[in-house]
């Protein structure tokens, strides 16, 4: 019998210190932090654990530790995507020694690779462990917009989980849906979760979840309880906090705002540039109104 996927995850800020190191202790207190305010699981190394800033090797401690640290507690998935298969398989291979559920790729950018070489990425990243893949679609970020092709590749291979469908594209989430009842989509762009949900998603994974996780909460349980009405108001109240953020950088305003929370994570990685002096006003503004 499978495990059972559904539901809300945040997408895990990766904390740092003042020197620019990983934050470990840090890191648990967040995960901790978003486990015990109801949310499914969450989602490690991904665009907003600043993934692409990390080294391989950072990326693989910041899996076994909250893989050792949330075992038994919650869905864990892993985002081993990068621009070397090989390098992917690595981390697959310490997200599966650490006790994770599944792996996330997003597909290999900057050089255009084309849709055979896509696949054969995602062909060998499934098949290199026992974890299922939760094919990672971001066309915005790695211009890549042949994810349905590439997974009706896949539609018969079981080690095919689902996809966290990070775009605004809600017909293409819906096709997803379609092509196998099975797969398991997450909507990706927070400000549409109720929409996402509507279109046959089957929950979220975001990186607002990790500073208001009883929003999203309320937004998913409503909706799922079939009171429409309310999940559109809750996400209303989510999007005035999103839309205020945006001006600012929404990876380091989240951070700013879970300081003021008191659960510190540390600043964004560069070249992401600190937050401005208004920013940080409005974030204690926000993290005041929760
Ligand atoms: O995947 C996140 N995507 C990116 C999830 O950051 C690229 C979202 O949670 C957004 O940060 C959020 C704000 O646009 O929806």
């Amino acid at each position: 019998m499978m495990k059972n996927y559904k539901g809300v995850y945040s997408a895990l800020m990766t904390p740092f210190k003042a020197d620019g190191s990983v934050d470990f202790d840090a890191l648990k207190r967040l995960a901790d932090f978003c486990i015990d305010s109801g949310l499914s699981g969450l989602y490690v190394g991904g665009s907003t654990g600043e993934g692409f800033l990390l080294t391989e090797e950072e990326r693989m401690e910041v899996f076994h530790v909250v893989g050792k640290h949330m075992a038994g507690k919650c869905n864990l998935f892993a985002h081993v995507g990068a621009i070397s298969t090989d390098s992917a398989i690595r981390m697959a291979k310490v997200a599966e020694e650490s006790g994770f559920d599944a792996v996330s790729a997003v597909a290999p950018f900057y050089y255009s690779f084309p849709l055979e070489a896509i696949k054969t990425y995602y062909s060998d990243i499934m098949h290199a462990t026992s974890l299922p893949m939760l094919m990672y679609n971001f066309p915005n970020a790695g211009g890549f917009n042949g994810m349905l092709d590439v997974v009706n590749s896949f539609i018969d291979d079981e080690k095919l989980l689902g996809i966290k469908h990070t775009s605004q594209n809600l017909f293409e989430l819906e096709m997803f849906k379609h092509l196998k009842r099975e797969l398991v989509v997450f909507n990706g762009f927070d400000e549409m979760l109720v929409a996402g949900l509507s279109m046959g998603a089957d929950g979220g994974i975001g990186s607002t979840y990790n500073f208001m996780p009883k929003i999203i909460l309320d937004i998913y349980n409503n909706f799922n309880a079939g009171d429409i009405r309310a999940a559109q108001k809750a996400q209303e109240k989510a999007n005035r906090i999103i839309e205020a953020m945006m001006p600012y950088g929404v990876f380091q305003m989240e951070k700013e705002i879970l300081k003021n929370l008191g659960v510190p994570v540390g600043e964004c990685r560069k070249p992401f540039l600190p937050l401005s002096d208004e920013g940080r006003a409005k974030a204690k503004e926000i993290a005041a109104s929760l």
